[in-house]
């Protein structure tokens, strides 16, 4: 069943109202935030919890477990924070901007009752240098927010000091794994941190850290306040909640829509996009979770829910909930090479296998692309995929690895077409 009006968090997700502070309070938001406040940090933990939120930035890790996490009282004075995430560089991936420009009160509450819960004494929102609009948005709504009294000392009038700052990134997709952007915060070049220690007992300043996406934050207050089971009555065990679907590609309508958790991938496009360009026997592969998560083919992909579990079971991921749909007319390894050259060029490369493979298998995938391999570099390829992925020290070297792993493993006859044509090619011209 499709969400309903009345069950949308993101009421104003396509602009149609001001984003700003009064339009936001005519919508629900900075409502008795206080109240929110008062129930304590063990309570609004336990929400969270109960609502069964997995973070909406790609891992999925457990929302409420996450805070938990944090320190219950300041070791040697040193202050904790929250660091949101809004460097939104996966490519596909869209819905946060779509937060920030229509609907930044509820992240900017968002990151107070989240910060209360956790103990930190700011959040810093980390958004990407090309959002400059967006940025402008932000800066804005956040000086409103201090204007009214919802931030600052006693913020909200809940006792609370609470301070948020906006911090522009400057284009390096890898200041979005959490500690290369706390090391960017920092002031220093955005390169992953080995982890552990995880940043809630090392992160930001060394200080206990909490790195959130943009829409985990943002749907935190609706949750408080309509409760967990209201939450959690939509998607499936595990897979629980609203989420924000970023749909490209050769779709009829490209769009950002909030939807149930769990709705089959069919059913999405159908109500939401018009459909596949050219009808359902047009499609050829989907990737489901932005440029991170393997693709699958369209047989595959036609009824599967859209969640964390439903697309780990066909060998990918919901990751971002970027769905770029793929029809017949794409050139699939191209498609996938022109990825693997995003990842070469986003390496930060401060580890081998990463700095060094990513490079080689953007070289393999262009030779695949053009037909002048040997039908055995696709084995290579694959194994060196394997050797890359789980030997690096952040996610981005799995992130390079899998797109590869999914081609080889659904479209291997088409590689191997393209060799067979171009050795035929090459023999009749000696
Ligand atoms: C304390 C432990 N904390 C895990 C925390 C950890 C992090 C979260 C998830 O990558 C994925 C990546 C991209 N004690 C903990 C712990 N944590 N164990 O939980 O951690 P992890 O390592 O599973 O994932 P990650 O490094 O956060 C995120 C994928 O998302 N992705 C891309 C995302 C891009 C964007 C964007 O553009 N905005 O989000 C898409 O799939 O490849 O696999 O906080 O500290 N024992
Ligand atoms: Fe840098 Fe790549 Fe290593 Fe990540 S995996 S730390 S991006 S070199």
């Amino acid at each position: 069943m499709a969400l309903a009006d009345k069950d949308r968090i993101f009421t104003n997700l396509y602009g149609f109202q001001p984003w700003n502070l009064s339009a936001a309070r005519m919508r629900g938001d900075w409502d008795n935030t206080k109240d929110l406040i008062a129930r304590g940090r063990d309570a609004i933990i336990q929400e969270m919890k109960d609502s069964g939120l997995r973070g909406r930035g790609g891992a999925g890790f457990p929302t409420g477990m996450k805070w938990s996490f944090m320190p219950k009282e300041s070791k040697d004075g040193r202050p904790s924070f929250l660091v949101i995430n809004a460097d939104e560089s996966e490519p596909g991936s869209c819905k946060d901007r779509e937060i920030i420009r229509h609907d930044p009160h509820k992240l900017i509450e968002g990151a107070l009752v989240a910060g209360f819960a956790m103990g930190a004494r700011a959040a810093y929102i980390y958004i990407r240098g090309e959002y400059i609009r967006e940025a402008e948005t932000l800066f804005a709504a956040v000086a409103e927010a201090y204007d009214a009294g919802l931030l600052g000392k006693n913020a909200a009038g809940s006792g609370y000091d609470f301070d948020v700052f906006v911090h522009r990134g400057a284009g390096a997709y890898i200041c979005g794994e959490e500690t290369a952007m706390i090391e960017s915060i920092e002031g220093k070049k955005g390169q992953p941190r080995l982890k552990p220690p995880f940043p809630a007992g090392a992160g930001l300043y060394g200080c206990p850290t909490t790195v959130n996406n943009v829409e985990s934050i943002a749907v935190a207050p609706t949750i408080l306040r309509r409760g967990a089971s209201w939450f959690a009555s939509f998607g499936r065990e595990n897979n629980r909640g609203t989420k924000l679907f970023q749909i490209s590609g050769h779709v009829d309508k490209p769009c950002v829509v909030e939807e149930e958790m769990s709705i089959p991938f069919r059913e999405l496009i159908e109500r939401h996009c018009g459909g596949i360009r050219g009808g359902w026997d047009n499609l050829l592969a989907v990737i489901p979770g932005g440029s991170s998560v393997p693709l699958v083919p369209a047989e595959q992909i036609m009824d599967a829910p859209m969640d964390f579990d439903g697309l780990r079971a066909l060998g990918s991921g919901l990751g971002t909930a970027a769905v770029i749909v793929m029809d017949k007319s794409t050139d699939i390894v191209r498609a996938i090479s022109r990825l693997s050259y995003f990842y070469k060029h986003e390496s930060c490369g401060q580890c081998t296998p990463c700095r060094e493979g990513t490079g080689w298998m953007w070289r393999v995938m262009e030779r695949l692309r053009t037909g002048d391999a040997e039908v055995e570099e696709i084995d290579m390829l694959f194994n060196v995929t394997k050797q890359v992925e789980g030997h690096t020290i952040c996610a981005l070297g799995d992130a390079a690895a899998w797109p590869i792993q999914g081609l080889i493993r659904h479209f291997r006859p088409e590689i191997e077409r393209r060799i067979a044509s171009r050795a035929d090619v090459r023999e009749a011209a000696e």
